[in-house]
C-alpha cells in the first residue's frame, strides 16, 4: 500500500515538473525572442512629421501635440525605441482603448532607456504624445527652439521615423 502511494505521488510530482518545465520554457523563449521583423510592406503614416508650436508661454506651462500614426497595413508595426532630443520634451504613445506606452524622453548620462516593444496592430491609428515644457530650462530660457522625438520601428523601409517641431518660448 506505502509503495504502491509513493509509486502514485512520484509520478504526481514528475507531471507537475514536466508541466511546470514547459512553462517555464515557453516564458523563457516568449521573453528573449527578438522582436519580430523586420517586417515589409507596412509603414506607419505620420499625421504631422513636423509644427511649429509658435509661441509657448512659460506661464502655460507644457505645451501638448497629438500625432497620429496610423498603421494602415496588413501587419502588426512594432515600435522599438523612443526618445527625444532634449530633457524638455518627453512623448508616449497611446492606443485607442487608453492603453499607453512608457513615457519616453532625451537618454543622457545613465538616464532611462529608450527601448519599448509597443505594437501598433494592423488596422489601428495610435497617438503619439509629445510634451514640451517651456519652464525646463529655468526662467531666463527665452527664443527660438527646435527639438526631435525619434522612434525607431520593425518596418523594413521605415526603420526610423524622425519628427521636428519648433516654437518660440515666452515670459
Ligand atoms: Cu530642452
Amino acid at each position: 500500500m506505502k509503495n504502491k502511494s509513493n509509486t502514485t505521488a512520484l509520478w504526481a510530482w514528475g507531471l507537475v515538473l514536466v508541466v511546470l518545465g514547459s512553462i517555464i520554457g515557453m516564458a523563457i523563449a516568449s521573453s528573449s525572442a527578438p522582436v519580430a521583423g523586420p517586417v515589409e510592406n507596412a509603414e506607419l503614416t505620420v499625421s504631422e512629421p513636423s509644427w511649429d508650436f509658435g509661441n509657448v508661454p512659460m506661464s502655460k506651462g507644457i505645451a501638448v501635440k497629438s500625432i497620429s500614426l496610423a498603421n494602415d497595413s496588413s501587419v502588426p508595426i512594432a515600435v522599438t525605441s523612443l526618445e527625444t532630443s532634449c530633457m524638455c520634451t518627453t512623448a508616449q504613445i497611446v492606443h485607442p482603448d487608453g492603453s499607453k506606452s512608457g513615457l519616453k524622453g532625451m537618454i543622457g548620462h545613465g538616464g532611462g532607456s529608450s527601448s519599448l516593444s509597443e505594437t501598433i496592430p494592423a488596422g489601428e491609428t495610435a497617438v503619439l504624445l509629445v510634451n514640451f515644457d517651456p519652464n525646463a530650462h529655468g526662467p531666463a530660457a527665452t527664443g527660438p527652439i527646435t527639438r526631435t522625438v525619434t522612434m525607431r520601428t520593425n518596418s523594413q523601409s521605415q526603420p526610423e521615423i524622425r519628427l521636428t517641431f519648433s516654437g518660440n518660448v515666452i515670459k
